[in-house]
């Protein structure tokens, strides 16, 4: 069984959110028409609490600079994805319809989440990993926002779990900050993560 996890493709991470990522929104048509190509299709959704630690508002700190935490370094971003707010919502041409499964991460106030199976602190599961295995899934392709942190952790991840893991970069689009985009792409290579399209 192969599935389609589609990470974070949410307003806030689109033209006019509040941490834009560049033509975020041009994925958007790519990824519902390749949604019936696969046997599962699975969304995810940043989702975090008001006052999050990863909100450098939280911190005194500008948007983008990096603090330490007990878990390590983590970037400190602009509030974003709070729950329940239209900028967590999903884009609204994505189509939602065709998910069979809706991840929510990074609610837990004291940690960040960029991963799809881990909090930042690499122990705490999602329970995607579960959601998986018990309905046969052992191939995944990933898509969406923003290739070098949700998308990069996410596929990594599920490469060291044992799934067969493909990024598609053109149904992708990174935020690139501070060189993170060539970070993110030897990280992929290095966990045997299948890249295709073009970098
Ligand atoms: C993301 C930064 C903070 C992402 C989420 O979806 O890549 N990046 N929260
Ligand atoms: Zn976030």
């Amino acid at each position: 069984m192969h599935g389609l996890l589609v990470i974070d493709v949410q307003n806030d991470f689109c033209p006019n959110g509040a941490l834009a990522v560049t033509d975020g929104d041009g994925i958007v048509a790519g990824i519902n028409a390749a949604m019936p190509r696969f046997d599962a299709v699975i969304l995810t959704q940043d989702w975090h609490p008001a006052g999050h630690s990863s909100f450098a508002s939280s911190h005194d700190a500008s948007p983008m600079s990096v603090t330490e935490m007990p878990y390590g370094p983590q970037v400190l971003w602009p509030d974003h994805c709070i729950q329940g707010s239209e900028g967590a919502a999903f884009y609204p041409a994505l189509n939602v319809t065709c998910a069979d499964m809706i991840v929510r991460k990074g609610y837990n106030a004291a940690i960040d989440s960029y991963s799809a199976f881990f909090e930042n602190d690499h122990k705490t599961p999602t329970g995607l990993q579960g959601y998986l295995q018990t309905r046969g899934i052992t191939k995944l392709t990933l898509v969406g926002l923003a290739t070098d942190f949700c998308v990069h952790y996410s596929a990594v991840d599920a490469a060291h779990l044992g799934f067969d893991v493909t990024v598609d970069l053109d149904l992708c689009r990174a935020i690139d900050f501070d060189g993170s985009l060539e970070l993110a792409i030897t990280a992929m290579e290095h966990a045997n993560v299948n890249l295709e399209g073009s970098r």
